[in-house]
Protein backbone atom coordinates (compact mmCIF):
# COMPACT_ATOMS: atom_id res chain seq x y z
CA UNK A 1 0.00 0.00 0.00
CA UNK A 2 1.67 3.27 -0.98
CA UNK A 3 0.89 6.38 0.97
CA UNK A 4 -0.14 9.39 -1.26
CA UNK A 5 -0.60 12.13 1.20
CA UNK A 6 -1.61 12.93 4.83
CA UNK A 7 -4.49 15.37 5.82
CA UNK A 8 -3.82 17.10 8.85
CA UNK A 9 -6.28 19.34 10.76
CA UNK A 10 -6.13 20.85 13.78
CA UNK A 11 -10.04 21.00 16.00
CA UNK A 12 -10.93 22.71 18.69
CA UNK A 13 -13.16 21.82 21.14
CA UNK A 14 -14.23 23.13 24.64
CA UNK A 15 -14.52 20.15 27.27
CA UNK A 16 -18.01 19.84 28.90
CA UNK A 17 -16.17 20.46 32.54
CA UNK A 18 -12.53 21.82 33.06
CA UNK A 19 -10.69 19.07 34.22
CA UNK A 20 -7.45 19.74 36.69
CA UNK A 21 -4.27 17.61 37.15
CA UNK A 22 -1.39 18.78 39.66
CA UNK A 23 0.26 20.05 36.48
CA UNK A 24 -2.91 22.44 36.00
CA UNK A 25 -6.80 23.23 34.10
CA UNK A 26 -7.79 22.19 30.66
CA UNK A 27 -10.62 23.94 29.64
CA UNK A 28 -10.87 23.27 26.26
CA UNK A 29 -8.27 21.18 23.54
CA UNK A 30 -6.23 21.78 21.05
CA UNK A 31 -6.41 18.21 18.81
CA UNK A 32 -4.50 17.16 15.77
CA UNK A 33 -6.30 14.69 13.54
CA UNK A 34 -4.66 13.09 10.74
CA UNK A 35 -6.51 11.45 7.87
CA UNK A 36 -3.41 8.97 6.06
CA UNK A 37 -4.74 8.45 2.59
CA UNK A 38 -3.64 5.64 0.25
CA UNK A 39 -2.85 5.80 -3.37
CA UNK A 40 -6.48 4.27 -4.13
CA UNK A 41 -8.34 6.69 -2.30
CA UNK A 42 -8.92 4.93 1.14
CA UNK A 43 -8.37 6.44 4.01
CA UNK A 44 -6.79 6.08 7.69
CA UNK A 45 -7.49 8.05 10.93
CA UNK A 46 -5.21 9.04 13.87
CA UNK A 47 -5.06 11.74 16.78
CA UNK A 48 -2.01 13.24 18.56
CA UNK A 49 -2.33 13.38 22.35
CA UNK A 50 -0.31 16.12 22.68
CA UNK A 51 -1.69 18.83 25.16
CA UNK A 52 -1.74 22.19 24.48
CA UNK A 53 1.21 22.82 27.02
CA UNK A 54 4.26 20.87 27.71
CA UNK A 55 3.20 19.96 31.44
CA UNK A 56 2.36 16.47 31.26
CA UNK A 57 5.32 15.53 28.64
CA UNK A 58 7.46 17.76 26.38
CA UNK A 59 5.01 17.32 23.26
CA UNK A 60 2.52 20.28 22.75
CA UNK A 61 0.01 20.09 19.68
CA UNK A 62 2.02 23.18 18.43
CA UNK A 63 5.58 21.22 18.42
CA UNK A 64 3.67 17.93 17.34
CA UNK A 65 2.65 20.04 14.17
CA UNK A 66 5.63 21.30 13.31
CA UNK A 67 7.26 18.09 13.39
CA UNK A 68 5.13 16.38 11.34
CA UNK A 69 4.77 18.71 8.67
CA UNK A 70 9.03 19.48 8.13
CA UNK A 71 10.20 16.23 9.24
CA UNK A 72 7.86 13.11 9.57
CA UNK A 73 5.27 13.28 7.20
CA UNK A 74 8.23 13.62 4.36
CA UNK A 75 9.31 10.71 5.77
CA UNK A 76 6.23 8.61 5.17
CA UNK A 77 4.33 10.19 2.27
CA UNK A 78 5.57 7.97 -0.99
CA UNK A 79 6.51 5.29 0.67
CA UNK A 80 4.81 1.51 -0.02
CA UNK A 81 3.88 -0.08 3.73
CA UNK A 82 3.45 -3.97 3.65
CA UNK A 83 2.82 -4.21 7.37
CA UNK A 84 1.80 -0.97 9.77
CA UNK A 85 4.70 -1.89 11.83
CA UNK A 86 7.10 -0.51 9.11
CA UNK A 87 5.52 2.68 9.65
CA UNK A 88 7.90 3.43 12.75
CA UNK A 89 10.66 2.36 10.99
CA UNK A 90 10.56 4.72 8.40
CA UNK A 91 10.22 7.69 11.42
CA UNK A 92 12.99 6.01 13.04
CA UNK A 93 15.33 9.07 12.14
CA UNK A 94 13.24 11.60 14.53
CA UNK A 95 14.13 10.67 18.06
CA UNK A 96 11.37 11.26 20.51
CA UNK A 97 8.42 13.28 19.76
CA UNK A 98 6.37 10.41 20.25
CA UNK A 99 3.07 11.41 20.30
CA UNK A 100 3.28 13.08 16.98
CA UNK A 101 4.43 9.66 15.95
CA UNK A 102 1.66 7.37 17.39
CA UNK A 103 -0.76 9.81 14.97
CA UNK A 104 0.49 8.53 11.82
CA UNK A 105 1.22 5.11 13.25
CA UNK A 106 -2.40 4.72 14.36
CA UNK A 107 -3.60 6.02 10.89
CA UNK A 108 -1.99 3.75 9.18
CA UNK A 109 -3.27 0.81 11.51
CA UNK A 110 -6.58 2.23 10.69
CA UNK A 111 -5.51 2.64 7.10
CA UNK A 112 -4.49 -1.10 6.66
CA UNK A 113 -7.19 -2.64 8.70
CA UNK A 114 -9.64 -0.79 6.54
CA UNK A 115 -8.29 -2.19 3.62
CA UNK A 116 -8.20 -5.78 4.78
CA UNK A 117 -11.96 -5.28 5.85
CA UNK A 118 -10.99 -6.34 9.07
CA UNK A 119 -11.24 -4.09 12.59
CA UNK A 120 -8.64 -2.57 14.12
CA UNK A 121 -8.83 -4.78 17.50
CA UNK A 122 -9.34 -7.93 15.28
CA UNK A 123 -6.01 -6.99 13.44
CA UNK A 124 -3.92 -6.29 16.25
CA UNK A 125 -4.77 -9.70 17.79
CA UNK A 126 -7.27 -8.16 20.29
CA UNK A 127 -9.35 -11.16 22.03
CA UNK A 128 -12.10 -9.18 24.13
CA UNK A 129 -15.13 -8.04 22.76
CA UNK A 130 -15.55 -5.78 25.36
CA UNK A 131 -13.42 -3.79 27.74
CA UNK A 132 -13.70 -2.47 30.85
CA UNK A 133 -13.92 1.44 31.92
CA UNK A 134 -12.60 3.58 34.61
CA UNK A 135 -13.27 7.01 35.02
CA UNK A 136 -10.47 9.91 35.94
CA UNK A 137 -11.98 12.62 37.92
CA UNK A 138 -10.12 15.71 38.65
CA UNK A 139 -9.00 18.03 41.43
CA UNK A 140 -12.15 19.20 43.13
CA UNK A 141 -12.10 22.84 45.19
CA UNK A 142 -14.75 20.76 47.23
CA UNK A 143 -14.72 17.36 48.72
CA UNK A 144 -18.70 17.39 48.79
CA UNK A 145 -19.05 17.66 45.65
CA UNK A 146 -16.79 14.96 44.37
CA UNK A 147 -18.52 12.71 46.50
CA UNK A 148 -21.43 13.32 44.29
CA UNK A 149 -19.61 13.46 41.60
CA UNK A 150 -18.44 9.56 41.83
CA UNK A 151 -21.78 8.56 43.24
CA UNK A 152 -22.76 9.76 39.44
CA UNK A 153 -20.25 7.83 37.83
CA UNK A 154 -20.60 4.42 39.85
CA UNK A 155 -24.49 4.59 39.21
CA UNK A 156 -23.37 5.21 35.72
CA UNK A 157 -22.10 1.75 35.78
CA UNK A 158 -17.94 2.38 35.83
CA UNK A 159 -15.73 0.02 37.12
CA UNK A 160 -13.24 1.90 38.69
CA UNK A 161 -12.54 5.39 40.20
CA UNK A 162 -8.97 7.46 39.85
CA UNK A 163 -8.55 10.32 41.69
CA UNK A 164 -6.12 13.28 40.74
CA UNK A 165 -4.44 14.01 43.32
CA UNK A 166 -1.42 17.05 44.91
CA UNK A 167 -0.27 18.12 47.59
CA UNK A 168 -2.53 19.27 49.97
CA UNK A 169 -5.38 17.66 48.13
CA UNK A 170 -4.34 14.20 49.02
CA UNK A 171 -5.01 12.02 52.07
CA UNK A 172 -8.17 13.77 53.30
CA UNK A 173 -9.24 13.64 50.02
CA UNK A 174 -8.90 9.86 49.75
CA UNK A 175 -10.16 9.53 53.07
CA UNK A 176 -13.25 11.03 52.66
CA UNK A 177 -13.73 9.19 49.63
CA UNK A 178 -12.58 5.91 51.01
CA UNK A 179 -14.77 6.18 54.17
CA UNK A 180 -18.06 6.79 51.51
CA UNK A 181 -16.94 3.97 49.57
CA UNK A 182 -15.77 1.52 51.79
CA UNK A 183 -15.61 -1.19 48.59
CA UNK A 184 -15.46 0.43 45.17
CA UNK A 185 -11.84 0.07 43.17
CA UNK A 186 -10.40 3.18 43.83
CA UNK A 187 -6.81 4.81 43.00
CA UNK A 188 -5.05 7.93 42.86
CA UNK A 189 -2.84 9.95 40.05
CA UNK A 190 -0.54 12.06 41.29
CA UNK A 191 1.02 13.09 37.68
CA UNK A 192 4.70 13.81 39.45
CA UNK A 193 3.92 16.26 41.95
CA UNK A 194 5.98 14.36 44.68
CA UNK A 195 9.56 13.39 45.60
CA UNK A 196 11.41 10.90 47.05
CA UNK A 197 11.13 13.10 50.45
CA UNK A 198 7.38 12.95 50.74
CA UNK A 199 8.00 9.31 51.73
CA UNK A 200 6.11 9.61 54.77
CA UNK A 201 2.88 10.93 53.41
CA UNK A 202 2.75 8.72 50.36
CA UNK A 203 2.61 5.53 53.29
CA UNK A 204 -0.44 6.75 54.47
CA UNK A 205 -2.45 6.10 51.49
CA UNK A 206 -1.28 1.87 52.02
CA UNK A 207 -4.71 2.45 54.85
CA UNK A 208 -6.88 3.20 51.79
CA UNK A 209 -6.20 0.08 49.98
CA UNK A 210 -5.63 1.47 46.61
CA UNK A 211 -5.08 -0.78 43.65
CA UNK A 212 -2.23 2.13 43.05
CA UNK A 213 -0.46 5.06 43.63
CA UNK A 214 0.26 6.26 39.46
CA UNK A 215 3.30 8.30 38.89
CA UNK A 216 3.91 9.90 42.03
CA UNK A 217 7.53 11.18 41.43
CA UNK A 218 9.62 12.86 38.81
CA UNK A 219 7.74 12.28 35.24
CA UNK A 220 11.19 11.43 33.81
CA UNK A 221 12.72 9.16 36.45
CA UNK A 222 12.64 5.31 37.11
CA UNK A 223 14.82 5.04 39.67
CA UNK A 224 13.79 7.18 42.64
CA UNK A 225 9.89 5.19 41.79
CA UNK A 226 12.25 1.81 42.78
CA UNK A 227 13.25 3.47 46.07
CA UNK A 228 9.82 4.20 46.69
CA UNK A 229 8.21 1.19 45.64
CA UNK A 230 10.12 -0.72 48.22
CA UNK A 231 8.60 1.42 50.94
CA UNK A 232 5.04 1.36 49.94
CA UNK A 233 2.73 -1.64 50.24
CA UNK A 234 0.18 0.38 47.68
CA UNK A 235 1.32 -0.89 43.98
CA UNK A 236 3.28 1.86 41.66
CA UNK A 237 1.56 2.26 38.68
CA UNK A 238 4.24 4.09 36.32
CA UNK A 239 2.66 5.99 33.14
CA UNK A 240 5.12 9.68 32.32
CA UNK A 241 8.18 7.92 32.28
CA UNK A 242 7.24 5.07 30.83
CA UNK A 243 8.17 5.90 26.66
CA UNK A 244 8.83 2.50 24.78
CA UNK A 245 9.45 -1.15 26.09
CA UNK A 246 12.75 -0.82 27.27
CA UNK A 247 11.27 1.77 29.71
CA UNK A 248 8.87 -1.37 30.79
CA UNK A 249 11.80 -3.50 31.27
CA UNK A 250 13.92 -1.23 33.18
CA UNK A 251 10.93 -0.31 35.73
CA UNK A 252 9.87 -3.75 36.42
CA UNK A 253 13.84 -5.71 36.86
CA UNK A 254 14.50 -2.51 39.26
CA UNK A 255 10.66 -2.81 41.02
CA UNK A 256 9.93 0.65 40.23
CA UNK A 257 6.51 -0.35 39.55
CA UNK A 258 4.22 -3.51 39.68
CA UNK A 259 1.07 -1.99 37.07
CA UNK A 260 1.70 -0.08 34.01
CA UNK A 261 -0.57 2.45 32.04
CA UNK A 262 -0.05 2.52 28.54
CA UNK A 263 -0.98 5.37 26.24
CA UNK A 264 -0.74 4.67 23.04
CA UNK A 265 0.73 8.81 22.00
CA UNK A 266 3.62 8.31 25.10
CA UNK A 267 4.44 4.98 23.55
CA UNK A 268 4.61 5.76 20.02
CA UNK A 269 1.74 3.74 18.90
CA UNK A 270 -0.03 0.20 18.63
CA UNK A 271 2.81 -1.62 17.58
CA UNK A 272 4.97 -0.65 20.88
CA UNK A 273 1.83 -1.06 23.02
CA UNK A 274 1.53 -4.23 21.87
CA UNK A 275 4.96 -5.35 22.92
CA UNK A 276 5.05 -4.05 25.86
CA UNK A 277 1.37 -5.18 27.03
CA UNK A 278 2.87 -8.53 26.10
CA UNK A 279 6.07 -8.12 27.92
CA UNK A 280 4.19 -7.05 31.06
CA UNK A 281 1.69 -9.78 30.48
CA UNK A 282 4.82 -12.33 30.34
CA UNK A 283 6.15 -10.71 33.88
CA UNK A 284 2.90 -10.92 35.55
CA UNK A 285 2.39 -6.79 35.87
CA UNK A 286 -1.41 -6.14 34.82
CA UNK A 287 -1.48 -3.12 32.31
CA UNK A 288 -4.43 -0.51 31.32
CA UNK A 289 -4.90 1.71 28.83
CA UNK A 290 -4.80 5.61 29.86
CA UNK A 291 -6.23 8.09 28.27
CA UNK A 292 -5.45 11.81 27.54
CA UNK A 293 -8.70 13.67 27.00
CA UNK A 294 -9.31 12.62 23.22
CA UNK A 295 -11.94 13.20 20.93
CA UNK A 296 -13.64 9.93 19.28
CA UNK A 297 -10.79 8.81 16.67
CA UNK A 298 -8.36 8.86 20.12
CA UNK A 299 -10.98 6.93 21.88
CA UNK A 300 -11.69 4.64 18.86
CA UNK A 301 -7.95 3.58 19.09
CA UNK A 302 -7.64 3.47 22.96
CA UNK A 303 -10.44 0.72 22.67
CA UNK A 304 -9.29 -1.68 20.03
CA UNK A 305 -6.18 -1.62 21.70
CA UNK A 306 -7.38 -2.21 25.01
CA UNK A 307 -9.16 -5.06 23.28
CA UNK A 308 -5.33 -7.08 23.73
CA UNK A 309 -4.97 -9.53 26.69
CA UNK A 310 -2.75 -7.67 28.85
CA UNK A 311 -5.19 -5.17 29.47
CA UNK A 312 -6.81 -6.78 32.54
CA UNK A 313 -7.34 -3.76 34.78
CA UNK A 314 -10.48 -0.81 33.99
CA UNK A 315 -8.72 2.03 31.86
CA UNK A 316 -9.36 5.67 31.69
CA UNK A 317 -11.62 5.05 28.49
CA UNK A 318 -14.85 6.05 29.46
CA UNK A 319 -18.32 7.27 27.32
CA UNK A 320 -18.38 10.25 25.02
CA UNK A 321 -20.52 12.41 26.62
CA UNK A 322 -18.35 13.07 29.65
CA UNK A 323 -16.08 14.65 27.47
CA UNK A 324 -17.98 16.43 24.43
CA UNK A 325 -21.49 18.41 23.97
CA UNK A 326 -20.75 16.08 20.46
CA UNK A 327 -18.02 13.91 19.44
CA UNK A 328 -16.32 13.72 16.33
CA UNK A 329 -17.43 10.28 15.43
CA UNK A 330 -20.53 7.93 14.85
CA UNK A 331 -21.79 6.38 16.86
CA UNK A 332 -20.37 8.15 20.20
CA UNK A 333 -18.43 5.99 22.90
CA UNK A 334 -21.04 4.48 25.21
CA UNK A 335 -21.11 2.76 28.07
CA UNK A 336 -22.96 -0.04 29.43
CA UNK A 337 -24.60 -0.34 32.79
CA UNK A 338 -22.03 -2.79 33.66
CA UNK A 339 -19.15 -0.12 32.68
CA UNK A 340 -17.93 -1.92 29.60
CA UNK A 341 -17.54 -0.66 26.14
CA UNK A 342 -17.99 -2.89 23.00
CA UNK A 343 -15.23 -3.40 20.95
CA UNK A 344 -16.36 -2.71 17.86
CA UNK A 345 -15.92 -5.26 14.94
CA UNK A 346 -16.27 -3.27 11.58
CA UNK A 347 -13.41 -2.43 9.85
CA UNK A 348 -10.80 -0.31 11.03
CA UNK A 349 -11.52 1.95 14.16
CA UNK A 350 -14.96 0.71 13.80
CA UNK A 351 -16.65 4.30 14.17
CA UNK A 352 -17.09 7.02 11.25
CA UNK A 353 -15.51 9.88 11.42
CA UNK A 354 -17.79 12.57 11.14
CA UNK A 355 -16.76 15.03 8.47
CA UNK A 356 -19.19 17.91 9.27
CA UNK A 357 -18.45 18.07 12.57
CA UNK A 358 -14.48 17.78 12.14
CA UNK A 359 -15.08 20.17 9.24
CA UNK A 360 -16.80 23.13 11.49
CA UNK A 361 -13.98 22.90 14.25
CA UNK A 362 -11.19 22.96 12.10
CA UNK A 363 -9.09 26.26 12.52
CA UNK A 364 -6.12 25.23 10.22
CA UNK A 365 -5.93 22.41 7.81
CA UNK A 366 -2.82 21.11 5.31
CA UNK A 367 -1.64 18.47 3.26
CA UNK A 368 0.98 16.95 3.02
CA UNK A 369 2.07 15.13 -0.30
CA UNK A 370 5.11 13.31 -2.03
CA UNK A 371 5.69 15.70 -4.59
CA UNK A 372 6.29 18.25 -1.58
CA UNK A 373 8.90 16.16 0.30
CA UNK A 374 10.31 14.61 -2.85
CA UNK A 375 14.06 14.98 -2.29
CA UNK A 376 14.14 13.75 1.44
CA UNK A 377 14.05 15.12 4.54
CA UNK A 378 13.84 18.87 3.87
CA UNK A 379 15.91 19.90 7.67
CA UNK A 380 14.47 23.17 8.07
CA UNK A 381 12.14 23.47 5.15
CA UNK A 382 9.53 25.84 5.48
O1 LIG B 1 -2.17 11.27 33.79
O2 LIG B 1 -3.65 9.99 33.06
C1 LIG B 1 -3.17 11.12 33.13
C2 LIG B 1 -5.43 13.62 31.34
C3 LIG B 1 -4.49 14.46 30.80
C4 LIG B 1 -3.16 14.23 31.04
C5 LIG B 1 -2.76 13.16 31.83
C6 LIG B 1 -3.70 12.30 32.36
C7 LIG B 1 -5.06 12.56 32.14
C8 LIG B 1 -6.14 11.77 32.71
C9 LIG B 1 -7.46 11.84 32.02
O3 LIG B 1 -6.05 11.16 33.74
C10 LIG B 1 -7.83 10.57 31.39
C11 LIG B 1 -9.03 10.76 30.50
O4 LIG B 1 -10.14 10.78 31.02
O5 LIG B 1 -8.84 10.87 29.26
MG1 LIG C 1 -1.58 9.43 34.70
Amino acid sequence: MKIAAIHAREINMQLIAPFETSFGVTHHRRILLLEVCSEDGASGWGEVTAAEGPFYNSETTDTAWIVLRNFLAPLLVGKTIETPEETLHYMAPVRGHEMAKAGLECAVWDLMAKCQSTSLSQLLGGTRAEISSGVSLGIHEDIGKLLDRIAQELAAGYQRVKLKIKPGKDVEVVSAVRNRFPDIALTVDANSAYRLTDTALLKKLDAFNLTYIEQPLEWNEIYQHSKLQRQLETRICLDECIHNLRDAQAAIELGACKVINIKLGRVCGHAAARKMQDYCMGHGVPVWSGGMLEAGVGRAHNIAMSSLPGFVLPGDVSASKRYWEEDIIVPPVEVSAQGTIRVPDSPGIGFEVNKRRVEKLTVREEEWTATRSAGGVPVGAS
